[in-house]
């Protein structure tokens, strides 16, 4: 298993049905970003103050994508351009409806970068508790019902099976998503199949019980299966919050960080990054990325709290540069193995 950490009402509805498959799809591993990696785009109050109050604002780009075949062609720009109009988008949309907004703000860029470097609804992408879904909606045919979203017969605020086939797991519970994915391995592999799993869970969702003893089940059965830690450092509705005096965050994130500083770690990271300069060329934008930031969490004993439970960890990685995103996720798709 793989792992590495990222930052940063319900109704029936009819399954929306996948667009037929483009063969004009590039392979993710020939994305080569054509800029210098720079930060992700924030949106400004000028921004916010040129948006016409009821069509919101300008999303040329976004415009043109429906689901996520839409977005396989994009260069890096248009994808930067891409996460700058749906954090826009969401912004606007959500301050009309109401709903979770900073979570799904912390993932733009990964949604982006999963939906580009895999191929749901082949792939299965799973959201643990699933409140941070708006983007993965907006990416998979919902855009249009955005405005509905957690109203009577509206869009679910959650994943949800009936409302979509991107959405493999209905969720609202947390710490569930591990175990689902490993589930949805396990039927992969007896089936023949060879889709990917990706589980999407936050610092605050991973304390959950559920998802140790999954990923305990997961290291064990060593299924090919992903689980991405969207440690944002913050936790929507925290089980260990007193409303004052501390950070809404969870005891797990802060020792996740402390793990991060250690020297050694440094130490590691810079050797690695010394033997990727010996690879080819065209193996250096991925592997120079996998380099810095594998190991990334070495505790003293020289082995992670991930790699105890069996999986295969790499990070951190900046949630927000989607440039990383994607040479991470092309690489980490390559390998046959359970990833964290
Ligand atoms: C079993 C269970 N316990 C508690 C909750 C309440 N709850 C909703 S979201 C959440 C944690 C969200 O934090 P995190 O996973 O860090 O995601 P973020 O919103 O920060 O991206 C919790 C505990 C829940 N949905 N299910």
């Amino acid at each position: 298993m793989q792992c590495f950490k990222a930052h940063g009402m319900q109704q029936q509805q009819q399954q929306q049905q996948q667009p037929s498959a483009s063969s004009a799809q590039p392979a993710a591993s020939e994305y080569r970003p054509e800029t210098p990696l720079t930060s992700w785009d924030k949106i400004s109050a000028e921004d916010i103050d040129s948006w016409d109050e009821q069509t919101g604002p300008a999303t040329p780009l976004l415009d043109t994508v429906e689901y996520p075949v839409h977005i396989k062609n994009f260069n890096s720009q248009q994808l930067k351009q891409l996460c700058k109009e749906l954090r826009s988008d969401v912004v606007h949309t959500v301050s009309q409806t109401g709903g979770h907004l900073s979570s799904s703000l912390g993932v733009v860029e990964l949604t982006v970068a999963m939906h580009y470097v895999f191929n749901a609804p082949d792939d299965k992408i799973i959201f643990d508790v699933g409140h941070q879904c708006y983007i993965h909606k907006m990416l998979t045919g919902r855009r249009k019902q955005m405005r509905t979203i957690r109203q009577t017969n509206g869009l679910s605020g959650f994943t949800k099976r009936a409302e979509s086939e991107y959405d493999p797991f209905g969720a609202g519970h947390s710490s569930t998503s591990i175990s689902a994915g490993l589930g949805m391995a396990v039927g992969r592999d007896m089936k023949g199949k060879r889709n990917h799993v990706l589980a999407v869970i936050g610092d605050g969702a991973i304390t959950g019980g559920m998802a140790y003893e999954a990923m305990n089940h997961a290291g064990f059965l060593d299924k090919n299966m992903i689980i991405i830690l969207n440690d944002n450092q913050q936790v929507s509705l925290p089980t260990q919050y007193n409303g004052k005096n501390q950070d809404p965050v969870g005891a797990l994130s802060s020792a996740l960080a402390r793990l991060q500083a250690n020297r050694p770690l440094r130490e590691l990271r810079e050797v690695a990054k010394g033997i990727s300069k010996q690879l080819p060329a065209p193996l250096q934008v991925a592997t120079s990325k996998i380099d810095e930031y594998a190991r990334g969490m070495i505790s003293g004993s020289g082995s992670t709290l991930f790699e105890e439970l069996g999986l295969y960890y790499i990070g951190p990685v900046d949630g927000h540069n989607v440039d990383d995103l994607v040479a991470v996720l092309s690489e980490v798709k390559a390998a046959e193995t359970v990833r964290f």
